[in-house]
């Protein structure tokens, strides 16, 4: 292993830093191979440090020291300094005073495989400091709460690197001899050194502004390679309306007088916040109607409305350790789903982030790997970007929100930015600052922080006609986690609404309280009943509307009453989730008669409940199509004791089979209706008609029918937009069809300068049911399109093929989990960070047979058996192991 013991950090150990920076003064002079860095930091003893030791520690890893100097001329020498792989510790430094420590420093941005710190993508340098990468740059207190004022000149070849980009405002740039040329920004704001960022090379920019609500004109700027300049539109739009939706919900107003965006092609997450320089995945800037798709213009503007709400929540106040990550994510993940959401539609979008959290992180949750979203501990901070801090972060926020209502919410966080801008704090502030401006008492509540797992709610009803009450009791247990064997009960809001047996609406009255078109009921005790009154007969229960809390629901709701609340539930969530329940029940009855061989024959309440749906005049199509969707094959894994990915495949395979044999001709209907050109326009309407159009196609394809097969490939063939080319090639791919080997063909050659189709080339391919898929990912292996120090590549097809290929990946033989375990030791030394999250396709080992467990965890031994493991990859395999 890299790092024979790896260090195990603690939140309890939390110390404040010893040292501040107040000021710190980059010089770079960049070059592909030796970049060299003068950083001159202006320090002081931290009056608040308790610890007695008068020596200073700095981390920095993979840096040659050049020369380090006290006070402008006090050079040190070996003797006065200690330099460890990780550390460079200078004995002693002046107590009373502040003094300037001035260190040079060169490193190696081309060797960077990492793509943490600094480092070399398709020849543009650029950086990425979150969470520990900015002592990959130079030495540093590389830490949330050390936070400084940075100033940062840079000196490069004119031509190799014309634009110098870095954070805040330019304040100075001149010429040099021998073509070189220098740029010096200014960033007024303190900062952590992770939001530094540096960017330079042949970029392209498109530049627009924004007004802002007090009149301040901003420019705003979207740097990339040259043949992508006719991809920025979107994003930039995104941008403005993201600026516009932060001055309207939360108040908040833009700080500096630039704004720039940087698409990297390289880069290991989704985009990084850096202040006034956001770097972004190229991912999710570029967007062209042929060669994006709709998903992929909702991602952008998800995304860069995320980067941008990171200006207030991680910015301008920021995390004071990295256990209070989710202060920033879960709080920012929640400002952009309601952005999101305001700017489509509100019932699809919590829909999505519904059926993500229910998939993947309730798995994460119930595995080996579940922490609080405030973790306690951890080996490798990178692998704390999880679902858990993110997406479950996001709830307990929205929990507040519902607990508090949209106006004590606001309340709450303009009391957290005027109480805390420009600090580094904790969870606890936040939840502190909403108590306050509130009244509320949120003790209980705060336990969603520190506890890990799902909890399990029950509800039982009971009617009394005489009284004329609903009496609803909810119990909550949440199972054991590792480290955590019992829970403490929880706060948990729970939004109710009835519903009478002709389908209107029943008010909800809880007794002393008002009628309501519904309820939240704060479930506190492990048990409790709450009563509703004023009830002529025995309502219909429609329980966790809105997924008001992360939850599971155990309600085994006969099948016609799960019909029901799919024909009359006005929550739109509620709605949508009763037909997808209705289908779980259905398709895990399926499963069973396929492990016991019998004929797999689909209820007709299913049908017919379809059927109904099919009938319905629906506005939003978007929505329409997901009330149309089958519970994926992910989210019946996680029904499952023991998994079955085959029974799962063929059973729900049955019923969408037996759906497009019984409604054939309304979907044929409906596809036809909708199935016109209207490329290019991106208002729901067409978003949606597109949307249900392409599932019907989906449907009718499991007709093996040569006129689907027809219209699958004219649709290929004469698409303009890249949502209606690539649902015909998923089906052309994932159905048997003559033509498709020849329409990957062609895909490929009308796409291969656009990397992001390639990527979706490789990933379709991947993610095929088909028999040959592995070998096929085999062969992709080699195509000279892949390569695997691209993280974008890597996802497309690994990422693909381990995580969305459930029924391949599992094959009986092992040989997916060898492949995977292949592909984990060959990123481990290139890039752990990639390596990690591959990982994660192992460690959910102990949900399979015994046979499919042996060989899964056989692979995961071999990673952590090999000896240069690198500790991001040890950590995730050695807990899964646990
Ligand atoms: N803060 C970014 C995510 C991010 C985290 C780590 C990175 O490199 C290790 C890069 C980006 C966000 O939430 O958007
Ligand atoms: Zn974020």
């Amino acid at each position: 292993m890299r790092d024979a013991n790896p260090r195990t950090v603690y939140l309890k150990d939390y110390t404040v830093p010893d040292y501040l920076i107040q000021h710190v003064d980059l010089n770079f002079t960049l070059d592909e191979e030796n970049t060299r860095v003068v950083s001159r930091l202006t320090m002081c003893r931290n009056p608040a440090s308790r610890s007695s030791d008068t020596s200073l520690t700095l981390a920095g890893e993979n840096l040659q020291l050049i020369r380090v100097v006290l006070n402008e001329d006090n050079e040190l020498g070996d003797k006065d300094y200690l330099q460890t792989p990780d550390s460079l510790i200078i004995h002693d430094v002046p107590q009373q005073r502040s003094f300037v420590l001035t260190i040079e420093n060169g490193i190696d941005p081309k060797a960077n495989t990492a793509l943490e710190g600094l480092y070399l993508s398709n020849g543009m340098l650029c950086t990425q400091c979150e969470a520990e990468g900015f002592r990959k740059i130079t030495y540093f207190l590389d830490r949330p709460d050390v936070m400084a004022d940075f100033t940062t000149t840079i000196t490069a070849d004119r031509d190799r690197f014309p634009v110098l980009l870095s954070n805040g405002n330019k304040v100075g740039h001149g010429n040099l001899p021998d073509n070189r040329h220098w740029v010096t920004w200014k960033d007024p704001f303190k900062k952590p050194c992770y939001l530094f960022a540096l960017v330079a090379g042949q970029l392209e920019c498109v530049e627009d502004y924004f007004t802002t609500v007090s009149g301040r004109d901003i420019t705003l700027q979207i740097f990339v390679e040259k043949h992508d300049l006719d991809k920025c539109g979107h994003a930039m739009q995104s941008l403005k309306n993201a600026m516009a939706w932060d001055e309207q919900v939360y108040g908040r107003e833009y700080d500096l007088d630039l704004y720039m965006i940087v698409a990297v092609s390289h880069f290991n997450m989704g985009a990084m916040e850096n202040k006034g320089l956001n770097v972004f995945n190229t991912k999710f800037v570029l967007a062209r109607p042929d060669t994006a798709t709709d998903a992929d213009y909702e991602h952008i503007e998800g995304v860069i409305g995320h980067e941008y709400f990171h200006n207030w929540t991680g910015n301008r106040i920021t995390c004071r350790d990295w256990f209070q990550l989710s202060l920033k994510e879960g709080f920012t993940v929640f400002r952009d789903q309601e952005f999101t959401g305001d700017r489509t539609s509100k019932a699809v979008k919590r829909i999505e982030d519904v059926n993500m959290l229910r998939t993947r992180q309730f798995a994460e949750d119930a595995g080996p790997l579940a922490h609080p979203i405030r973790p306690d501990a951890y080996i490798e901070i990178n692998n704390f970007y999880t679902l858990t801090v993110y997406e479950k972060g996001a709830e307990i926020v929205r929990m507040l929100h519902t607990l508090l209502g949209a106006d004590g919410f606001r309340k709450g966080s303009d009391l957290y930015f005027e109480r805390h801008d420009g600090q580094a704090v904790t969870c606890d502030d936040f939840v502190s600052a909403m108590e306050a401006a509130n009244g509320a008492d949120l003790s209980q509540f705060r336990r969603w922080y520190a506890q890990a797992g799902t909890p399990v709610i029950n509800v039982a009803q009971h009617y009394d006609a005489a009284q004329k009450t609903l009496s609803l009791t909810l119990s909550q247990y949440c199972p054991p986690t590792p480290g955590q064997p019992a829970k403490e009960p929880l706060l948990i809001p729970i939004t109710t609404g009835l519903i009478n047996k002709d389908g209107s609406p029943a008010l909800c009255r809880l007794q002393d309280g008002e009628a309501a078109e519904q309820v939240v009921l704060q479930l506190t005790q492990p048990e409790q009943t709450f009563v509703l009154a004023d009830l002529n007969e025995e309502p219909i229960v429609s329980v966790l509307r809105g997924f008001s809390a992360p939850v599971k629901l155990a309600m085994n709701r006969p099948l016609d009453e799960l019909a029901f609340l799919l024909s009359h539930d006005p929550d739109t969530f509620n709605r949508w989730d009763a037909g997808q329940q209705l289908a779980v029940q259905v398709i895990s009855g399926l499963i069973v008669d396929y492990q016991d061989g019998s004929e797999l024959a689909v209820n007709p309440l299913l049908i017919d409940a379809y059927k109904k749906v099919l009938a319905h005049p629906w506005e939003d199509l978007s929505y329409f199509s997901l009330l149309m969707t089958l519970p994926s094959e992910l989210y019946l894994t996680e029904q499952m004791r023991v998994v079955d990915v085959e029974a799962i495949h063929y059973a729900r395979e049955a019923v969408a089979k037996a759906l497009a044999e019984q409604l054939r001709e309304p979907l044929e209907a409906l596809y036809l209706k909708h199935h016109r050109d209207e490329s290019g326009q991106f208002d729901a309407g067409a978003i949606g008609r597109r949307r249900i159009k392409n599932t019907c196609l989906a449907y009718l394809a499991r007709l093996d029918a040569d006129w689907v097969q027809h219209w699958a490939l004219q649709q290929f063939n004469s698409a303009k937009n890249m949502t209606d080319q690539l649902a015909a090639l998923t089906v052309i791919v994932n159905h048997p069809h003559p033509a498709s080997q020849q329409c990957l063909d062609s895909f490929y050659e009308q796409w291969r300068h656009e990397a992001l189709v390639i990527d979706k080339w490789f990933t379709t391919q991947a993610s095929s049911p088909l028999p040959g898929t592995f070998e096929k990912v085999l062969d992709l292996l080699d195509h000279p399109a892949f390569d695997i120090k691209n993280p974008n590549r890597v996802r497309s097809l690994i990422g693909a093929f381990s995580q969305s290929n459930p029924l391949h990946f599992h094959a009986a033989s092992g040989q997916g989990y060898q492949f995977l375990a292949d592909r984990i030791l060959e990123l481990n030394s290139l890039n752990p960070q990639v390596a990690s999250r591959m990982v994660g396709a192992l460690t959910s080992w102990r949900r399979y047979d015994e046979k499919r467990q042996g060989l899964m965890k056989a692979q995961l031994e071999r990673i952590i058996s090999t000896p240069a493991i690198s500790k991001d990859v040890y950590e995730v395999a050695v807990k899964s192991l646990a």
